[in-house]
């Protein structure tokens, strides 16, 4: 039986000697997680199986709601009053998934103050994607098709992660995001189909500049993934980065065929041997700039949530004010 959380944990925490009580606070730690069973806020569980969650589900949190910036821009753009309807939904989902999110990274004792301070100060990560800019109302369908589709194809197997409130939040999140995959696909079809030769153009355009970056929303590759084998071996992740992306692959290029549009990669190649497609070579370069704060939008995002959150501090302010109020008056009273 190997102790989970002592190979790979950071130096500070690969103690030689642990009290007698600790060990057995770590057997059977381990062996909930052998046998599948799902971890509670008030269970005891390694330090850095803590800080693991809170980096994931904190890393989650932000995408959701820096993920809104790039749809809201079209929300006074979209062509109908039902297309606007959808996206308003759709993006006021997404600030609801970023609430799940921070309350399940909340439970592991880190403050919501602290989670944000950590995006404001760029030293948290949020998903690559959302530092791509939206050209067109294409773009809109094309993140509900591909960045969705992607988001989906990650997010499903962490309805099963061993930490129970990110799998509980997760559940309700994947139903949201399915809706949201197929209004992007739906609003795609419409015009492949029904649309003029420049509108099936603009869904080309746009496919063509969303189809790498979003395979890059898996993380870099296996044999490059820092976390990825201690998070598989704690039930956080259950399936690999590569063998997410290749899933969503075989599944998007399929969808391709049905709505006309060509994937922008001319190695991808049905492969009847390994049963899967083949694809070309991502240009990791491009992800880790991203990743690392030089993407095309990076500032520009983190300055629109960095003001955000200070115009929303006279709510901040009222809440807690109201909240103090009401702690102050008798049940009588109130
Ligand atoms: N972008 O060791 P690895 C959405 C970082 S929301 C930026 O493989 P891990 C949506 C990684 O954090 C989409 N950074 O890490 C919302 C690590 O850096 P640190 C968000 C990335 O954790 C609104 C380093 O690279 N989904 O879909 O085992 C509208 C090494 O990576 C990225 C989630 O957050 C990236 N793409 O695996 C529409 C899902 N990839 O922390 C849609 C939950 C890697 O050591 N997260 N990095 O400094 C996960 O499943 C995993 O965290 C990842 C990475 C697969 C993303």
């Amino acid at each position: 039986m190997y102790t989970q959380a002592m190979d790979i944990a950071p130096k500070e925490e690969q103690r030689a000697v642990r009290s007698l009580e600790e060990v057995e606070l770590m057997r059977r730690f381990d062996a909930k997680i052998d046998a599948g069973d799902y971890i509670e806020p008030k269970d005891w569980m390694p330090e850095h199986y803590r800080k693991t969650l809170v980096r994931q589900i904190s890393q989650h949190a932000h995408s959701e709601i820096v993920g809104m910036l790039p749809e809201g821009n079209w929300v006074t753009r979209a062509p109908t009053l039902k297309r606007k309807t959808i996206l308003l939904a759709k993006i006021q989902d997404e600030a609801g998934h970023g609430l799940y999110l921070y309350s399940a990274a909340e439970t592991l004792g880190t403050s919501r103050d602290e989670l944000l301070a950590a995006l404001h100060s760029g030293k948290a990560k949020y998903s690559s994607i959302f530092n791509y800019p939206t050209l067109t109302w294409a773009d809109v369908g094309v993140i509900g098709w591909l960045v969705d589709g992607a988001a989906i194809m990650n997010q499903v197997p962490l309805t099963r992660c061993s930490y129970a409130p990110y799998a509980r939040a997760m559940v309700r999140i994947c139903r949201e995001e399915s809706f949201h995959q197929r209004q992007g696909f739906d609003a795609l079809n419409i015009m492949m189909r029904e649309g003029t030769p420049e509108q099936r153009a603009m869904v080309q355009d746009a496919t063509n500049r969303w189809w790498w970056p979003s395979l890059m929303m898996f993380g870099p590759p296996d044999s490059e993934s820092v976390h990825g084998t201690q998070n598989t071996r704690w039930g956080i992740k259950r399936i690999s980065n590569d063998d997410l992306r290749q899933k969503f692959i075989d599944a998007t290029a399929e969808q391709a065929k049905v709505l006309g549009v060509t994937l922008p990669d001319p190695e991808l190649k049905w492969n009847a041997e390994r049963g899967h497609y083949d694809f070309g070579r991502i240009d990791w370069t491009e992800f880790w700039r991203v990743v690392n704060g030089d993407g095309p939008c990076n500032r520009e995002r983190l300055a629109a949530r960095r003001r955000a959150h200070e115009a929303g501090q006279w709510v901040r302010d009222a809440a807690n004010a109201h909240a103090a109020k009401a702690a102050g008056r008798t049940p009588a009273a109130a």
